[in-house]
């Protein structure tokens, strides 16, 4: 038996082997390949690339857990945001651009029981698709954490986030446009849920008016994370619930 490490290597050393054999790759073309490789680390532009394979990991770790889908965290997650305080609203700048938008909702375990004290961690991008934290954008905005009340229910106001491309002026986006693959994703919010003696669930919200729902280049999208935000007076508003696994404790022994 070898261990899963040689396997695994092995394996992708064989597929690689095998894909310069069907393709007839040449000398250029591996030189270019090489370059392109050491530019992407130049350019600190690996944590990038390789969220596009998350959503492989992120289904294969999750098909047989009970309660919502989640899907993948991405490259734009700061641990550390405040928890703030009731009425929720994600910190925002003054002039912050944007439809305003309600998010009411529950969070429950994956048998419906309301589960108070819970967390929500939220992080989104500006109306320009910046991030705080990665971007010119002060720190700290529109990202925070909310806190469930008695009966697991949640309502946050922030404003809607917009489609968003991947940094595309370095050696990624000389990727993509190689491939004539765009570089966007649909407008999200990213979640997550963590609630005593539950699994934490990692998740993104879709607008359902967004466009590149079919064609996230990260690959992300699911039906069930798709949101219809109902124009109601001067805002956005919708509401979703978020089911937890809870997670067994082990069966004590002796
Ligand atoms: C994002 O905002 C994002 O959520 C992912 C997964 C990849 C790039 C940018
Ligand atoms: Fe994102």
């Amino acid at each position: 038996m070898t261990n899963r490490g040689e396997q695994v290597a092995g394996e992708l050393y064989r597929r690689i082997e095998a894909l310069v054999a069907d393709f007839g790759i040449t000398y250029q073309e591996y030189q270019a390949a090489l370059q392109w490789l050491i530019e992407v680390g130049q350019a600190g532009e690996w944590p990038l690339v390789i969220t596009l394979f998350e959503h492989a990991v992120e289904q294969q770790a999750h098909k047989d857990r009970a309660g919502s889908q989640g899907t993948i965290l991405g490259p734009f997650y700061l641990p550390g945001a405040p928890v703030l305080a009731p009425p929720y609203e994600l910190p925002r700048r003054p002039d912050e651009k944007g439809d305003r938008l309600l998010i009411t909702g529950r969070v429950l375990s994956a048998d419906g029981t309301p589960l108070p004290g819970a967390m929500l961690d939220v992080w989104q991008s500006d109306a320009d698709g910046l991030y705080s934290g990665f971007s010119d954008l002060p720190a700290g905005i529109l990202r925070g954490k909310v806190i469930t009340g008695p009966d697991g229910r949640f309502e946050l106001r922030t404003i809607t986030p917009a489609p968003y491309t991947v940094p595309h002026d370095g050696p990624f986006g000389r990727l993509l446009a190689a491939c004539g693959w765009h570089p966007w994703r649909p407008a999200h919010i990213h979640l997550i849920v963590t609630a005593g003696q539950h699994e934490p669930l990692i998740t993104q919200l879709y607008l359902g008016t967004s466009d590149y729902l079919d064609s996230d280049i990260a690959g992300a999208v699911k039906d069930s994370l798709i949101v219809h935000p109902q124009r109601r007076g001067g805002q956005l508003a919708f509401d979703y619930e978020f089911r937890l696994a809870p997670v067994h404790a082990p069966v004590p022994v002796g």
